[in-house]
C-alpha cells in the first residue's frame, strides 16, 4: 500500500506498523518483486508517488552493495540492487537510507532518513509501500 509522507524513515515504518503490526516498509529481494511494485506504483493513485520509501537502510553510506532491509527488529542484507544512473550519491554525506524513483523507473536512490533536510524533497511526493511478510 501506498501513503502520502511520512517526514522520516522512522515515522515511514511508524506509518506501517500502524496499517498492520506485522507490517514494514517493503524490501525488495528479486527483480521479479521489483516489476511486480513498479505496475503496482503506475496504478491508480500511486502514480503520483516520485520517491518511494523501502526497508532499505545503509550498513555504509555511499556504498553500492553494504545495505539492509529493516524488517522489524531483523536486519536482511539486500542482495538485489537496481541503482539509477549515479546512485548511490551519498549527497551531503546524510543519505542513509534507500528509495526508488517513478522518474528513474523507480530504480534506487540512496536517499536522506530526513526528507525535511533537503529541499530537493519539497517538489517531489514521497510515499510509503508496506507488505507483511507470511
Ligand atoms: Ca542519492
Amino acid at each position: 500500500m501506498a501513503s502520502s509522507p511520512s517526514i522520516t524513515y522512522s515515522q515511514a515504518q511508524q506509518y506501517c506498523r500502524d496499517v498492520h503490526p506485522a507490517a514494514h516498509l517493503v524490501a525488495i529481494n528479486t527483480e521479479e518483486e521489483h516489476n511486480y511494485l513498479r505496475n503496482y506504483l503506475q496504478e491508480g493513485d500511486r502514480a503520483s508517488c516520485e520517491c518511494v520509501r523501502t526497508a532499505g537502510k545503509a550498513y555504509v553510506q555511499g556504498s553500492p552493495d553494504k545495505w539492509y532491509w529493516e524488517i522489524g527488529a531483523q536486519k536482511q542484507n539486500v542482495t538485489y540492487f537496481d541503482w539509477a544512473n549515479g546512485q548511490p550519491t551519498n549527497t551531503g554525506g546524510q543519505e542513509n537510507t534507500l528509495m526508488m524513483f517513478s522518474f528513474k523507473s523507480y530504480k534506487f536512490g540512496d536517499t536522506a532518513e530526513d526528507v525535511s533536510t533537503r529541499s530537493w524533497y519539497a517538489s517531489k511526493v514521497v510515499c510509503n509501500v508496506c507488505e507483511v511478510h507470511p
